[in-house]
């Protein structure tokens, strides 16, 4: 028996008046290329939205990539629209309490991925004043997640296997492959010997598919996928109704899913059976928050994405993943998936779980020494007009 989240919107925490937004900008190298259907990346570009408030700090991470290649959002579109719509709404409004986020910004068209980072550095700012944590208030349910990983498109069968094994060895939960025409069948069989009949294994396609390509996906049936996450283009929803009747792999949507109204539309007309929840993707954790709530009400399977976040990122995405509904284990992996140091303090992978910060806010400290040592661009301020 589990019950509904409920987010914690009286009494915890206090509005906060907004001073000023600062926008960060660090490089991370990668401790290993990351290939998808939709390019190779080396590094993680990053943009962090810092709040400076009444009661203090507070900090948002930014999802985006570099390159408008997973969504049409990335890092300096998103910078741009924070600087010249975004904050200056929210300085303009004064008083700001995390709820009340969204609606100033609705009138900004899309820029989920920017508007998350703001959204979650006010919550930041508001429950670091409170004493109070993301997971206290999301409504998490468990101590520590489960985890799985993502493991890119690879050099060589060899490879993938190689790097596969040292992903089990560390103990993950669950493996994701990304795959693509042209890599899918043969990896996925090779992992799933790999690893025998009963690993939780999963692949994303990142929208590289098209229908035309159903028969030869539901070659993937074979291979006791837990899912296939995203084939075709994220506007697609019909195509993931075909697809989903033509095979018995469960589909999941990614991309696709851009709010809880999208879910739910998704959901009725059986285009998912599971949901990927990404909280920039949806506009913030609030969001994110009324999907997970409109997929346990719907008895649909929910877990957390990843977008190589850093421990900022990582640690609200834990807490996200503590809720009762995400049932199946996340993109959650340690920090040493993809970074040699992190940000924040290090997450690290105990019998393949991630603790949840307990500490106020995101329970997580920005290194203000490898902030300065990563800056790629000089710190925006921006500041009342
Ligand atoms: C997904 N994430 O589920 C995404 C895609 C993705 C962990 O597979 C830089 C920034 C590179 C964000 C590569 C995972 C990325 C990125 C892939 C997101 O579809
Ligand atoms: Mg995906």
């Amino acid at each position: 028996m589990t019950t509904a989240a409920a987010v914690h919107t009286s009494g915890s925490a206090l509005p906060v008046v907004l001073e000023a937004v600062e926008l960060h900008r660090v490089a991370m190298p990668l401790v290993r290329p990351f290939e998808t259907s939709f390019g190779r990346q080396t590094a993680r570009d990053v943009l962090l939205v810092r709040v400076l408030t009444d009661a203090g700090e507070g900090w948002g991470e930014c999802v985006a990539m570099a390159d408008p290649f997973y969504s049409s959002e990335y890092v300096e579109g998103c910078s741009a629209v924070i600087r010249d719509y975004l904050a200056p709404a929210l300085l303009a409004a004064q008083t700001v309490r995390a709820p009340d986020v969204a609606g100033l910004l609705d009138f900004v068209v899309g820029h989920r991925m920017a508007k998350a980072a703001l959204e979650t550095a006010v919550l930041d700012a508001q429950l670091r004043a409170a004493g109070v944590s993301f997971g206290e208030y999301f409504g998490a349910v468990r101590p520590e997640v489960d985890c799985g990983v993502s493991v890119g498109i690879a050099p060589s069968i060899d490879a993938l296997l190689e790097e596969v094994a040292g992903y089990r060895d560390e103990g993950y939960r669950r493996i994701k492959l990304k795959i693509k025409p042209g890599w899918d069948l043969e990896p996925v069989a090779a992992v799933r010997t790999l690893l025998g009949p009963d690993a939780l294994l999963q692949v994303d396609a990142n929208t590289a598919y098209t229908i035309a390509d159903i028969d030869h996906l539901r070659e993937l049936d074979a291979f006791g996928l837990l899912l296939i996450e995203q084939p075709f283009v994220e506007e697609d929803i019909a195509a993931h109704v075909r697809l989903a009747r033509a095979i018995d792999t469960p589909v999941c949507l990614d991309e696709s899913i851009t709010s809880v109204g999208v879910a739910i539309d998704a959901i009725e007309r059986d285009a998912t059976a599971i949901v990927n929840i990404k909280a920039g993707r949806v506009g913030g954790y609030l969001e994110a928050i009324r999907i997970h709530d409109a997929c346990l009400d719907r008895d649909v399977p929910v877990w957390c994405g990843g977008m190589l976040e850093t421990g900022l990122g990582r640690a609200a995405n834990v807490a996200l993943a503590a809720l009762p509904g995400f049932t199946l284990p996340g993109d959650t992996s340690a920090s040493n998936r993809y970074f040699a140091d992190d940000l924040t303090e290090s997450f690290v992978l105990v019998d393949g779980r991630l603790a949840v910060p307990a500490g106020p806010g995101s329970g997580v400290t920005v290194r203000a020494e490898l902030l300065a040592e990563w800056r790629s661009r000089p710190t925006q301020l921006i500041t009342r007009v």
